[in-house]
């Protein structure tokens, strides 16, 4: 099951952190300090929830670098590198690939190439089949290259086309066992109902949307603090919650799943 995991890999928040891109928040910009104490906790919850966690160094040119998800994708058959949309991140893979390799085979890590861009936030992956946002950082060509290596891999993938929101995932994330937390745009499209591949889909209240953005790791649920509703659900569901303070990277349009690679 995908959320049986061992692993995870963060890298730490740069000081140019405060720049990073905010496309969708209206918040202000982070504060360095808060976001390295926030970070500190997501490791620890990482680890707490049963993964051995390799923190890579912060990278100043990069403000945007801690949110890893967006530079790879790794499935239980090879990882794909990701060639992010946002042209300020378009590097950030090339720091990635190193650590990789440490993990796994050559013949295992595919990359997509230009004109292609595919952003990890973008992907959903639900069993054995990838559902992929079609947004402004993820293009058809990125979804064609991609869908071909995990068709190779014996997965199947499938468009989802994205009008106000930055990522897939910034609107719906799978919390297996049929589980589909859904906000927004997410849970107003039929897709996923009309799938038959989720017995439940918690609607994401509009005020708790920022919640729809949670991981499951084993026993646990990671989500961000201060939304009941969401809260409640997952722990109905029986999952060990564990809420975490985000402010600061939420000012940045970043949430849970962004902030590492898990498998
Ligand atoms: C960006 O706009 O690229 C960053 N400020 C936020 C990236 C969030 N990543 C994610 O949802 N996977």
């Amino acid at each position: 099951m995908a959320s049986n995991f061992t692993h995870a890999i963060v890298r730490r928040p740069s000081r140019s952190v405060i720049d990073g891109i905010a496309d969708f928040a209206n918040e202000g910009k982070p504060i360095y300090e808060k976001a390295l104490e926030q970070h500190d906790a997501y490791i620890a919850a990482l680890e707490a929830a049963g993964l051995e966690v390799t923190v890579l160094p912060a990278l100043e040119e990069f403000p945007d670098s801690v949110f890893v998800e967006d530079t790879c994708i790794i499935t239980p058959a090879g990882v794909v590198v990701d060639r992010p949309g946002a042209p300020s991140r378009l590097h950030e893979p090339d720091h990635m690939v190193p650590t990789l390799r440490t993990f796994f085979a050559d013949e295992q890590i595919k990359f997509i190439e230009a004109p292609g861009t595919l952003e990890g936030g973008d992907v959903m992956m639900v069993d054995d089949h990838y559902y992929v946002g079609r947004s402004a950082r993820t293009n058809d060509e990125g979804f064609r290259q991609f869908a071909a290596f995990l068709a190779a891999w014996g997965f199947t993938a499938e468009q989802v086309e994205l009008e106000r929101i930055l990522h897939l995932k910034t609107g719906c994330t799978y919390l297996e066992d049929g589980r589909l937390l859904a906000a927004g745009e997410m849970w107003e499209r039929p897709l996923y109902r009309e799938s038959g591949r989720f017995s439940e889909i918690f609607h994401v209240p509009d005020a708790e949307a920022y919640a729809a953005d949670a991981v499951r790791i084993n026993d646990c649920v990671i989500m961000s603090a201060g939304y009941p509703s969401v809260r409640a659900q997952i722990g109905a569901w029986g999952y060990r919650v564990i809420e975490l303070e985000m402010s600061e990277f939420r000012k940045i349009d970043g949430s849970i799943t962004c902030l590492s690679l898990r498998w």
